[in-house]
């Protein structure tokens, strides 16, 4: 019997080890899945082009390249393609640098050459000794990665590769996660366990995740990571931490992967025993310095600071009455001599304004325009208040010509639904770089204030607040990885369209079937508008529950500073709902150009998806559907909710192009999904019906629990707080 037990047991722990690892290899694997191509034709078209690898060059990154490639095609293609050193046969794919380029060669290639930056690359078939040969160059070698992760996405998405002839660069020099993680491990705002940094294993355990880590971010072009909270702790700046913070650039760097660090404004006091951090104090300054020099000791290539200062309670130059531009100078000129940059964060506001929290930051940093060193980028969220489902593009984004801004967007989803809702962010981060700043006439869009060419700037970049976290599928929520891959893509090219990068992804990360392509495509295309009608149809912002953020909570009014509560942004009563921020209201309108402000201002111009935001509209206005304002915000709200079910659906459709984890995994996440839209649908209405005073319109569901239910629910241990 005690052996049948444990024959049974042991069954169970192999079965078990089986389908965990099966598990853990399809998500884990992100969009670098390298499937065998299943479709006889195409397959029998790319074997008849690949013959070989050619690497002519022997650095670690070179070694990156050629060995990807030869593992991906291998796979992909079910072969055995050998990396070589010298161009023998015929259909070779040739990987290295301009300069290690046969003289022919480069030759043929130098007007291509002519179209790149450092970090491009040219992939092109030509022929060489009347042999056709696929050539993947850079000016250096970390633009040959870029290319060969570019050439596997053609493979990986099933494109021709006859005649190729790409030529590609990022369009920004700062590519960044940022990561709030703690020195403990716990994630703000992390939703995907805890992070990946082990700091109390390293330096002498590299987790092979470091790697993988790496290998994601190169192939979409991430080239910076700040590893800390912008939440700073002093430590990590104290050689006990620093040896670790070298050890993670020592892994990332052959991947073209700086590595940046916060500081905290405090750390000379904290860590330094000065007395003071006063940015004009010479002492201070001199012992940033000597920081800096030590850093750049241990990691030469180290990328520079990320700061928050003076925002939310963490320390800054106005603590000693200076300001932004005293206390990003100082830093930048610690940096300067090893070409590092500052990060200067503009997310500030302040309980003592009682006027309206989304207008601080520009009133308080565009007076600094054209007053920061050259290697200072101030770094700005993509909306005026904090990363909601929907805000119109930040107004500092046209404001500030003679200032380098870059943009920071939060790929992890702390007001839309952490990680168990299916929402693709692209699809939001491409609203707000398409936005028209009208900052230089038609056509200013915030895309091109962030790539430098509006004002020409030569320091630019993109930063994502990370969704990656130690769970095995990284992010938590399978279709969050194409949240990363997603802005990955649109930092190396901010005019990319989130439907072709969505394709991209679904067909690297799960199957080149059209009849998976299509239904899927449309499913993640309208899942950010879906969130929208769910949470916060309209223009309402902000009506999340306090600290955690998760779920609804328009009823908060009792936090200590005004602009906390979300009473303070939807401001229902019984004439009706919304902000006014129009001219006749706290004029946020004006903080755009005359040609946005008047669109905004206008309540028959402004757009209805973001009315709310600028405007409080009585509840009887007629909307531009002919329905009242209350009955089309039930409405919408009913629409978020079927657009969730009509989720379910079409995920349901395609279980055949599907493996069975990931399918379940996506099915229950959806579940909850969907019975969370109800939640927000039924505590929202509810809630503004009081002032209302209306019945809810045919249409919309009624709610199966009272409001004082919703109000009751409480969640003490909701994870990222
Ligand atoms: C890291 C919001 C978040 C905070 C975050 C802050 C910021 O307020 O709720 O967790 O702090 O933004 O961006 O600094």
């Amino acid at each position: 019997m005690e052996s049948k037990k444990r024959f049974f047991l042991k069954v169970t722990a192999v079965f078990f080890l089986v389908s965990w690892s099966s598990i853990a290899q399809k998500d884990y694997k992100l969009w670098m899945q390298y499937d065998k191509i299943s479709n006889a034709e195409i397959l029998s078209k790319y074997k008849a082009s690949v013959n070989g690898i050619v690497s002519l060059e022997n650095s670690a990154t070179a070694k990156i390249s050629s060995n990807e490639l030869e593992m991906a095609l291998n796979a992909m293609l079910d072969s055995k393609i050998e990396v070589k050193s010298k161009i023998e046969a015929e259909n070779s794919i040739i990987i290295g640098s301009e300069s290690v380029l046969d003289a022919e060669i480069r030759t043929q290639l130098q007007k291509d050459l002519t179209l790149i930056n450092e970090e491009g690359f040219i992939i092109k078939s030509i022929l060489f000794k009347n042999k056709k040969q696929i050539v993947i160059t850079g000016k250096k070698d970390i633009g040959v990665l870029y290319g060969v992760y570019s050439f596997l996405r053609l493979v990986q998405t099933h494109q021709p590769i006859e005649n190729l002839n790409i030529a590609d660069a990022p369009k920004t020099n700062i590519r960044i996660l940022n990561h709030w993680d703690n020195l403990d491990r716990t994630v703000e705002r992390g939703y995907a366990g805890f992070s990946l940094w082990n700091w109390q294993k390293l330096p002498d355990f590299i987790d092979h995740r470091y790697v993988d880590y790496a290998r994601a971010n190169a192939s979409i072009g991430i080239n910076g990571t700040v590893l800390t909270n912008v939440n700073a702790n002093a430590l990590i700046l104290t050689p006990q931490y620093l040896e670790k913070v070298e050890a993670l650039a020592n892994v990332f760097r052959p991947y073209g992967i700086k590595v940046y660090l916060t500081a905290r404004f405090s750390a000379p006091i904290e860590i330094g025993g000065l007395k003071t951090a006063d940015p004009k104090d010479v002492s201070v300054m001199n012992w940033w310095k000597e920081k800096a020099k030590e850093i750049y000791k241990r990691i030469p290539d180290f990328g520079g600071f990320l700061v928050k200062a003076n925002s939310e309670g963490q320390p800054g130059p106005q603590n000693y009455g200076r300001d932004h531009v005293d206390g990003a100078n100082m830093l930048a000129d610690a940096v300067a001599p090893f070409g590092g940059i500052v990060m200067w964060r503009a997310f500030v506001y302040s309980e003592h304004d009682a006027n309206d929290r989304a207008k601080q930051a520009y009133a308080e940093f565009v007076p600094y325009d054209g007053k920061f060193r050259e290697n200072v980028i101030v770094q700005v969220k993509n909306g005026a208040i904090d990363f909601q489902p929907r805000e119109p593009f930040h107004p500092m984004f046209g404001a500030m010509p003679k200032t380098p801004l870059m943009m920071e967007f939060q790929i992890t989803q702390e007001y839309l639904g952490f990680s168990t809702h299916l929402v693709y962010l692209p699809k939001l981060f491409q609203e707000v770089l398409e936005s028209d700043t009208y900052q230089k006439g038609k056509n200013s869009l915030v895309a091109k204030v962030v790539d430098g060419t509006l004002d020409n700037h030569k320091l630019t970049g993109i930063a994502g607040v990370s969704n990656i976290g130690n769970d095995l599928n990284w992010t938590g929520h399978p279709f969050a990885q194409a949240n990363w891959y997603g802005f990955g893509r649109l930092a190396w090219n901010p005019y990319l369209d989130s439907g072709v990068i969505a394709e991209e992804w679904m067909r690297a990360t799960f199957s080149n079937d059209e009849k998976f392509i299509n239904p899927v495509k449309e499913m993640m295309l309208k899942s950010r508008e879906a969130v929208v009608n769910y949470m916060t149809p309209l223009g309402l912002h902000h009506i999340m529950d306090t600290g955690h953020h998760y779920g609804p909570g328009p009823w908060v009014s009792n936090l200590s500073r005004p602009e906390w509560n979300p009473v303070y942004y939807h401001k229902a009563d019984k004439n009706g709902i919304g902000f006014d921020r129009s001219k006749k209201g706290t004029d946020a309108v004006g903080q755009y150009a005359p040609t946005v402000a008047n669109i905004f201002d206008n309540l028959k111009t402004c757009p209805e998806k973001d009315l709310l935001w600028f405007h409080h509209v009585p509840w009887n206005y007629k909307l531009q559907n002919g329905q009242t304002l209350w009955n089309g915000l039930a409405l919408k709200y009913q629409e978020g909710v079927d657009q969730v079910k009509e989720m379910q659906t079409t995920w349901k459709n395609v279980k055949q192009y599907v493996d069975p984890e990931r399918f379940d995994e996506v099915e229950m996440l959806l579940n909850i999904q969907y019975k969370e839209a109800k939640w927000w649908r039924d505590a929202c209405l509810l809630y503004f019906q009081q002032f209302s005073g209306k019945e809810l319109p045919d249409g919309v569901e009624k709610p199966t629990q009272s409001l004082d239910y919703f109000k009751s629910l409480q969640f003490p241990f909701a994870p990222g707080n």
